[in-house]
């Protein structure tokens, strides 16, 4: 176990973070570049981010939700010989492209409007519906699942969801046979949801992303209304997201407005970017390294209030084989 790094996050420049979005908007102008030979002069794009006290005071407020009142603590998912990631880090170091690209979206997803939010459950299945939420809550028993998170920019953390498996909406709504594959829809309105500087060109919006029906139909397979005891903050992706533990964290769509069955593999918003670096399956694999990360190892961002993380090494299916294994042999 090796600490590399302790400092505070608010001290952290973006740049040493090592973002998607620093590598796409490069690409994008070293694209545009190129044609006049400018590329190998263009540096790599770099923020700052400086926090005070006040925004502090302010990230506590978007994280400070409705507990949820009813929901057990599933024992099978309980102990991962890993400490909880703390709420505030978690809370404030996340991916949510809608609203742009840094890892301090949480100022920006505040702009998320979250009321009456529905969920369309459409396509080849016997009982289509569409749901409130506040209606998927009750029909579905809501438990705690504490899961090891892992993006593929390898970092990492633990993770103490609230939700119901998805295998639950599978049994209420009943795909037909046709349907092999389920495509997942995100929230997007672009007056609304406009990351600054992200909304260049076209990028294949809404975030979608799509898993075959059998890994649905898995028992990890989550759908998560909460994490620390409380509703969904909206940098999470509230009021409801897919949580997929073995599988990188992009597969995760976040403020999913629409849940289609379907029989071909659908298009996803980062397969489509680049099939080569976010492949459809995106299992987590420290054998299959990423064009620009090593998958081996990962920084598991463990503890708080700093951002600090030790180095570990990355598991097979992010350390859930037995129970998916099986899904891929
Ligand atoms: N709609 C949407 N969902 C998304 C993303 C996104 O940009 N937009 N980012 C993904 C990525 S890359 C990761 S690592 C996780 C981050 O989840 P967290 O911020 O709750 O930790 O959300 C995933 N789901
Ligand atoms: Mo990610």
């Amino acid at each position: 176990m090796v600490l590399i790094r302790q400092a505070q996050i608010w001290d952290i420049a973006e740049s040493k973070v090592t973002s998607e979005k620093n590598y796409w908007n490069r690409r994008r102008f070293l694209k545009t570049l190129a044609g006049a030979g400018m590329a190998a002069s263009i540096a790599p794009l770099t923020a700052c981010s400086n926090r005070s006290s006040s925004a502090k005071t302010a990230l506590e407020a978007t994280l400070n939700l409705p507990e949820i009142d009813s929901f057990r603590k599933n024992p099978a998912f309980a102990n991962l010989q890993r400490p909880i990631t703390d709420r505030k880090l978690a809370g404030q170091y996340n991916n949510f492209y809608e609203f742009g690209g840094t890892k301090t979206i949480w100022i920006d997803a505040q702009k998320l409007p979250t009321e009456n939010w529905q969920v369309e459950v459409t396509g080849l299945v016997k009982n289509p519906r569409t749901y409130d939420i506040d209606q998927l809550k009750k029909e579905f028993p809501l438990e705690q699942r504490i899961y090891r998170f892992r993006c593929v920019e390898a970092w990492s953390m633990v993770l103490p969801w609230i939700g119901f498996p998805m295998q639950k909406l599978l049994a209420a709504v009943e795909p037909s046979p046709k349907a092999k594959f389920v495509r997942f829809t995100s929230f997007y309105d672009p007056e609304i949801t406009k990351g600054p500087g992200f909304h260049i060109g076209s990028l294949p919006w809404p975030y979608t992303e799509g898993l075959r029906i059998e890994e649905m139909a898995n028992e990890l397979a989550f759908f998560a209304v909460g994490i620390y005891g409380s509703e969904l903050p909206k940098q999470h992706g509230a009021p409801l997201r897919m949580v997929i533990p073995w599988k990188y964290g992009f597969k995760g769509a976040k403020s999913i407005v629409k849940i289609e069955f379907v029989e071909e593999q659908p298009a996803t918003y980062w397969n489509t970017i680049d099939s080569r670096e976010y492949d459809f399956e995106a299992n987590v694999n420290p054998s299959k390294p990423h064009p620009r990360w090593s998958q081996a190892t990962e920084k598991f961002i463990s503890t708080g209030p700093g951002l600090s993380w030790d180095i570990k090494e990355t598991l097979p299916y992010n350390g859930y084989g037995e129970y998916v294994a099986s899904l891929y042999s």
